[in-house]
């Protein structure tokens, strides 16, 4: 009996072990991807993130690429240069946005061309301060453009209207 019960806490481990990691408690706004020609191999991927509880983005993945990474772009000296981050900080509440010409998830090593108007599916793992992790699972649109709602989320929330009303 105590064998039985230490084989059935065997296996209730193991399938805690592989339940899939909880939502990511972060919001992604004015997600989109740079559409691709034929024969180009990597494009990047843009969107504001939000955590509401401290998160560290620790990785990408998409089925449409053999590649996700997030990137940085940074002048060095006057050669804009692209490296990899292998994490990126997301504090409580601060917008940390993903745009052109700075951070990005970069797509390489693509299965095939990205469409305008199509989306890519794009899959982002966070970890917590306890060391948990959670996903985020993303339909990228694929567009020349930013979304005008990525314009609209990276105003400054305190430029609003009527703010001198009591
Ligand atoms: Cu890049």
């Amino acid at each position: 009996m105590k064998l039985l019960l230490s084989l059935l806490g065997a296996f209730a481990s193991v399938a805690i072990a592989q339940t899939p990691p909880a939502a990511a408690p972060v919001s992604a706004t004015g997600a989109w991807a740079r559409p691709t020609v034929q024969g180009q191999r990597g494009t990047g991927a843009y969107m504001s993130l939000t955590a509401t509880e401290p998160l560290t983005l620790v990785g990408a993945s998409t089925p449409s690429a053999g590649v996700a990474e997030v990137h940085e772009m940074k002048m060095d000296g006057d050669i804009m240069r692209m490296r990899a981050l292998p994490s990126l900080e997301l504090p409580v509440g601060k917008t940390v946005e993903l745009k052109p010409g700075g951070l990005h998830v970069m797509l390489m090593d693509l299965k095939g061309p990205l469409a305008a108007n199509s989306t890519v599916p794009l899959t982002l793992t966070f970890r917590n301060a306890r060391g948990q992790q959670s996903r985020l699972e993303l339909q990228v649109p694929v567009s020349a453009t930013a979304p005008a709602g990525a314009k609209a989320a990276a105003k400054d929330p305190h430029a609003g209207h009527g703010a001198h009303k009591h």
